[in-house]
């Protein structure tokens, strides 16, 4: 088994277990722990104590890789690859009890920086379906069932009817104008929009096809890391700003056939 294909094994059973503690935390009882960037921007106590399992499997697993997570930061490391998790994406669902949240787990190497790093592995862990997809660069992108790795594909490009299309909004409201003006630029492509209110489910269902495109603004490191790669693996081109990576300014991830006309769409110039 290649690095990659190691990386992604232990990133696929550590995101199984970390998804098993949420699911239980949440079948307990969540609490609000804090809020972060805005009054929207949550973090539960089970975000915190999933990562906490997350972080503590990876160290005793690779105890010279580094760390960026949502909820504790980020650690260099000496190994030159560096784990990039998000303990549950889609916390606001988790919070109020909506089955769409995710533990996505991401493997990159070179500096830490979504500008700058090569993913090598990712899973995304669909905790409410049991969905785990996971990607090795140049080994392709899957979905596991009880009948094996099926592999994903994005779709080439959308039917007659236009394209379906997820998106979401910030968490800070005055952002929030911005993102209507951005989505009414995407309206003409699309047949319909999807707010799942996870990017790594968001991403994880274009690279298997249940979406054609998927575009945010406001994204962090670890909101996108996995899911990136997903798509990428799958046949799918990922970016941000024309011409730029995934970031927090914007990203956008579709089949070969959308993706331009998609981020020109969003760029409205
Ligand atoms: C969330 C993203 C979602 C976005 C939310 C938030 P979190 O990540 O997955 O796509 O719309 O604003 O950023 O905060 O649940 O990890």
């Amino acid at each position: 088994m290649t690095v990659s294909a190691d990386l992604a094994r232990l990133a696929a059973d550590i995101a199984i277990e970390a998804g098993e503690l949420a699911r239980r935390r949440r079948v307990e009882g969540v609490q609000i722990a804090a809020t972060k960037s805005a009054a929207a921007d949550i973090v539960t106590a089970a975000d915190r104590e999933v990562e906490q399992l997350i972080r503590r499997r990876l160290g005793r697993a690779r105890p010279d890789d580094g760390f960026l997570g949502e909820e504790s930061g980020a650690e260099p490391g000496a190994s030159g690859i560096t784990w990039v998790v998000d303990p549950i994406d889609g916390t606001v669902n988790y919070a109020y009890g909506i089955p769409a949240y995710a533990v996505s787990i991401a493997a990159v190497t070179g500096d830490p920086d979504p500008q700058r790093w090569t993913a090598l592995a990712g899973a995304v862990f669909g905790v409410a379906t049991g969905e785990l997809f996971t990607a090795v660069r140049g080994g392709g992108a899957h979905l596991h069932t009880p009948d094996g790795p099926k592999p994903l594909h994005v779709n080439a490009q959308p039917g007659e009817a236009g394209a379906l299309l997820a998106t979401g909004f910030g968490y800070d409201p005055a952002t929030h104008a911005g993102d209507l003006a951005r989505l009414s630029r995407v309206m003409p492509l699309a047949r319909d929009i999807r707010r799942i209110g996870s990017a790594a489910l968001d991403l994880a269902f274009v690279a298997a096809g249940r979406l054609d495109g998927y575009f945010e603004r406001g994204l962090n490191p670890w909101d996108h890391a996995a899911g990136a790669l997903l798509v990428e693996e799958a046949g799918g081109r990922v970016g941000g700003i024309p011409g730029g990576r995934p970031g927090t300014e914007l990203t956008v991830a579709a089949g070969p056939d959308l993706f331009d006309a998609l981020v020109t769409a969003i760029d409205g110039r």
